[in-house]
């Protein structure tokens, strides 16, 4: 059935409920001198590039390659359309590796034609830190599809990913391979329903007219949290304390330190969106949401090109209710012009979907570890970790 993902250290479907299996590594690291110093071959007409996401013009071939050949919904009516500043973002966390951003041209042409990347991270399982690589952004070119470059990619990446001596990773998919350790579904919900519904995105309910649909989703002018507000960099010490100590619920969590807070969470216009509620009495730090921007190109309307969406990313509540907390975030998002507000059924999530209106979408996301067994698949809600 998966003659590539058969050989590889994943959790393989035969062996789900095997309770006899251990949690943890599922092969030992190999001494360094042991990892293939040369790249796995390509196909002749082809040859691999490490990526300068640093040059502008490096950073516009992969744009172009994303927003013509990256991820479609299942009716393939809308792809991602990341941008440049959210790919240079995604692509260079703290003590990332440009040798882990990974390209292969047509050797005549010199046309990129396939990506693949790995950022470094510290995931957390149980009560393990596990230094891992998040492996993101695989994309064949639409022309060169089945040809199993795919898995010569995901072999390199991984070949690179140990030359650092890093033999962990996670992943997500919209595919089903062995196998997930949980599996999330998308939910949406409507900021700008009359563009939603023109483009297909969403559809008039039944015993619903345009203008009802509206005011359903209508959303107040201002946030109603008191001392609710933006986050700025002074804030860094007392957010990373704050989410540090609300992901240890999760299962299974990135561990972020102050530089990770200050790269992954810190507003970046067009990118990333974060927000804080900081006490009127005791200027204390006691919630916080954000949220990432990830348009999608309309593939089929007239009328648009662009999906503007937002995606829910890292959210914790202390003292103001999250049902209340996740209101102003989408007030916050209805502002910036967002069309939609995008989330998974992770962490304590379920508390405010079906409340705030999100609906379900057709998209489920699968969420994987490479070389990491755990004996139990994961309920959505023991999960703590949002990859872009
Ligand atoms: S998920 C986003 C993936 N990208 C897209 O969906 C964009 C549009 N699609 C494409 O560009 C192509 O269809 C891709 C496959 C490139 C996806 N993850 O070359 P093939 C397996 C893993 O003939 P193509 C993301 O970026 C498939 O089951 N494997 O197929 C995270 C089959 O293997 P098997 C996948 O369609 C990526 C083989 O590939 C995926 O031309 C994480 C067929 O290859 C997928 N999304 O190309 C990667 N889709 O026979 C794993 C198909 O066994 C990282 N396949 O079923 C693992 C950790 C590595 C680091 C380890 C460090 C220690
Ligand atoms: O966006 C998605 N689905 C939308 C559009 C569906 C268009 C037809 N296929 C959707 N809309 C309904 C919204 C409605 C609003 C009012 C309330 C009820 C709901 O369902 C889906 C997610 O649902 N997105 C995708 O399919 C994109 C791919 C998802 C997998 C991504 C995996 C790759 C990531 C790797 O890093």
């Amino acid at each position: 059935r998966h003659r590539f993902w058969e050989t590889q250290p994943v959790g393989q479907f035969k062996d789900l409920g095997d309770t006899t299996l251990p949690e943890g590594p599922i092969e030992p690291p190999t001494p360094l001198s042991e990892v293939k110093q040369d790249p796995y071959n390509l196909p002749s007409p082809y040859e691999w590039i490490t990526c300068d996401i640093d040059s502008e013009e490096v950073c516009s071939e992969i744009y172009n390659l994303l927003a013509n050949n990256y991820v479609e919904d299942d009716e393939n009516m809308f792809r991602f359309n990341y941008s440049k500043e959210f790919l240079r973002w995604a692509l260079r966390p703290p003590g990332y590796f440009k040798s882990w951003h990974i390209g292969v041209r047509v050797k005549t042409s010199k046309k990129l034609v396939a990506f693949i990347t790995g950022v470094p991270a510290r995931i957390r399982v149980r009560d393990e830190i596990v230094i891992m690589a998040e492996v993101n952004f695989l994309c064949v070119h639409k022309k060169l599809r089945t040809k199993r470059l795919a898995p010569v990619m995901i072999k390199e990446v991984t070949r690179r990913v140990h030359l650092e001596n890093i033999w962990q990773a996670s992943y997500t998919a919209g595919v089903v391979l062995p196998t997930p350790i949980t599996t999330c579904q998308y939910w949406h919900r409507s900021l700008n329903p009359k563009k939603l519904i023109d483009v297909g995105f969403s559809r008039l309910g039944a015993r619903m007219t345009m203008s009802r649909t509206i005011k359903l989703y209508k959303l107040p002018d201002q946030t109603v949290t008191p001392g609710f507000r933006k986050m700025e960099p002074h804030d860094v010490p007392a957010v990373t304390r704050l989410l540090r100590d609300y992901m240890k619920q999760f299962v299974v969590a990135p561990d972020f330190d102050e530089d990770d807070v200050e790269h992954w969470l810190m507003p970046k216009e067009d990118v990333v969106d974060s927000f804080l509620v900081e006490s009127p009495e005791t200027h204390e730090i006691t919630d916080f949401c954000s949220f990432y921007t990830l348009p999608s190109s309309i593939l089929g309307s007239q009328n648009h090109s662009i999906l503007k969406a937002a995606y829910s990313y890292y959210n914790v509540s202390t003292k103001t209710p999250l049902l209340q907390l996740m209101n102003d975030a989408l007030i916050v998002a209805k502002k910036k012009d967002f069309d939609v507000f995008n989330a998974l059924d992770v962490m304590q999530n379920e508390g405010f979907l079906k409340e705030l209106k999100f609906g379900p979408g057709d998209g489920k996301l699968h969420y994987y570890l490479y070389n990491y067994r755990l004996k139990h698949v994961l309920r959505p809600s023991e999960l703590g970790l949002v990859l872009l």
